[in-house]
């Protein structure tokens, strides 16, 4: 198989063209479905996220359909699909994976080869030719589903590092597109990219899209600079005034964009720097609500009504430094600067890629750490931490949120981080501090937080430290700025300016 550009003879006749003038791609459908144990009947329920609110009313708009795989390996037919009203506006095209593609094209090389990669080697990324021939045959079959859906000069917008081949895969069957790819995940430095023995077919995969996006200038830059070591042609806007640009920006409209790669067929690639965000007004309407009120209250009651209440929410990722905030919070005991007596903790973790040994050793190193910690400092009946190993409705999220004086989110690299952002949502009365590690992407927008290197144990403990002790109003005016900020730059932002850009790209 090839991704060169050169290979683009192959092109669609009208009847091959589908009807979606807006197709998401994206590695997971926006559907969970259930299957009745007793009939088989398999139902459909819509499963919220981020990107789906964001792009619902696009998709609504535009006879839109979503590609992706459904998340179970027994095969679902297309006409076994939910209608766009159950699956909440939107048409689910299903790309079907089998226990193999599972295993090596998800689980090895997504999350074993790219994910620890990417990650700047927190665990040592694995790389095996099978995976790589595999993620090959599962991008190829993305492409050709997206292809089969799209209407003549559709815009396909192209989501995250499981499907970097498919830009370029679907540019060779139809150059009629308009093409968008965004990366949610960091992308490294040149030099820790260059470990992938195909890195350039990675790159031209990509490449095969009409803008590149990215969370933070880092990622940006990071990807221009790789392309630069391996001779393409590559215009960077000057650094500083992209700064400018991004901070100051307001409309969907403001160039995001920090640089151009020319192709030898004088295509360009444009390349910007998009920050993720939520539905913000979502959140705090959430957050205020007298459910969510009343909830809160019960919740710090049941907890033993507790001084300060710290939480961490996430899925139980190496990435997201789990055991490093624990074991700042063991410190702070250890060394009395807090008292067992006014503290406790909440940590949820979702459940993550249980079959790969390092989220396993993971598990078991935080699972460690808290048994340890409560058996040191909890009373009869009042543990200091409270570990929950399962996803919760996000309702109960919120109003943990809520009722959470501090947040802590430590993690050791995140392309966004979006509990952070969340978190902020469900505080626009200026209450609660947010510990925020700055190696994530949210750092670089929510610099009012109390930030900390995660690598040090000390950076943390002096970041909680000083969340607890920093005056009100100086605590307050902090989070009061970083809600204004999340307001205003919400997930709606993110994809219309995205889709702006795809749109100028197109023109
Ligand atoms: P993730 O690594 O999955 O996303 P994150 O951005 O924090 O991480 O989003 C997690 C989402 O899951 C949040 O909306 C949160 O509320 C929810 N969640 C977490 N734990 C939960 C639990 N136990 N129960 C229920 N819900 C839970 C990837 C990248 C990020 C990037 C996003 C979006 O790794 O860096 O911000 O994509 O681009």
């Amino acid at each position: 198989m090839t991704t060169s550009p050169e290979s683009t003879e192959h092109t669609t006749s009208e009847a091959d063209f589908g009807s979606a003038d807006f197709v998401v791609v994206a590695n997971r459908l926006p559907v969970d479905s259930q299957k009745d144990p007793e009939t088989g009947e398999v139902t459909w329920s819509p499963s919220p996220g981020g990107l789906v609110t964001a792009l619902r009313p696009v998709l609504e708009a535009n006879s839109g359909a979503w590609v992706g795989w459904p998340g179970s390996t027994e095969p679902v037919q297309l006409e076994d699909m939910p209608s766009a009203e159950e699956a909440g506006g939107l048409h689910a095209i299903p790309v079907n994976l089998d226990e193999e593609d599972f295993a090596q094209f998800y689980e090895g090389f997504s999350n074993a080869t790219l994910w620890p990669l990417y990650h700047d080697l927190i665990v040592p990324p694995r790389f095996e030719r099978d995976w790589w021939e595999r993620y090959q045959t599962v991008n190829q079959r993305f492409a050709e589903q997206s292809a089969r859906s799209a209407s003549e000069g559709a815009t396909v917008w192209v989501q995250d590092y499981q499907l970097h081949l498919v830009p370029q895969l679907l540019r060779e069957q139809r150059p009629d597109l308009c093409i968008g790819f965004f990366l949610h995940i960091p992308f490294p430095n040149p030099e820790l990219f260059r470990q992938l023995p195909w890195r350039k077919e990675l790159l031209e995969g990509t490449l095969g899209a009409d803008v590149i996006g990215f969370h933070t200038q880092d990622g940006a830059r990071n990807f221009l600079d790789t392309l630069r070591a391996l001779d393409y042609t590559v215009e960077t806007d000057d650094d500083e005034e992209s700064a400018e640009f991004l901070r100051g920006a307001r409309m969907p409209e403001d160039s995001c964009i920090v640089g151009r790669v020319i192709m030898p067929d004088e295509r360009v690639a444009r390349v910007g720097v998009f920050p993720i965000s939520i539905d913000s007004q979502k959140v705090k309407d959430q957050s205020y609500s007298g459910e969510t009120m009343a909830a809160t209250t019960q919740l710090r009651a049941q907890l033993g009504s507790p001084k300060i209440l710290l939480t961490g929410v996430d899925r139980m990722d190496y990435t997201k430094g789990i055991l490093h905030r624990l074991l700042a919070v063991e410190s702070l005991m250890d060394s009395g600067d807090l008292s067992p007596a006014d503290i406790v903790m909440v940590q949820v973790a979702t459940p993550s890629r249980e079959r790969l040994e390092d989220y396993r050793r993971t598990r078991e190193e935080v699972e460690r750490v808290v048994s340890r910690i409560n058996g040191n400092y909890a009373q009869l009946g009042r543990p200091l931490v409270h570990y929950i190993h399962h996803g919760l409705p996000f309702a109960e999220i919120v109003g943990l949120y809520a009722a959470t004086d501090i947040m802590l989110v430590t993690a050791i690299k995140d392309g966004m981080n979006l509990v952070a952002k969340e978190y902020v949502a469900s505080h626009a009365d200026g209450s609660g501090a947010l510990v925020l590690s700055e190696f994530t992407g949210a750092a670089t927008q929510l610099t009012q937080a109390y930030l900390c290197n995660p690598h040090d144990n000390q950076s943390i403990c002096d970041a909680i430290l000083l969340a607890i002790k920093e005056p009100t109003v100086a605590r307050r005016e902090r989070m009061l700025e970083m809600w204004k900020h999340v307001e205003e730059n919400d997930v709606d932002y993110w994809a219309s300016t995205f889709l702006h850009q795809l749109k100028e790209a197109r023109q």
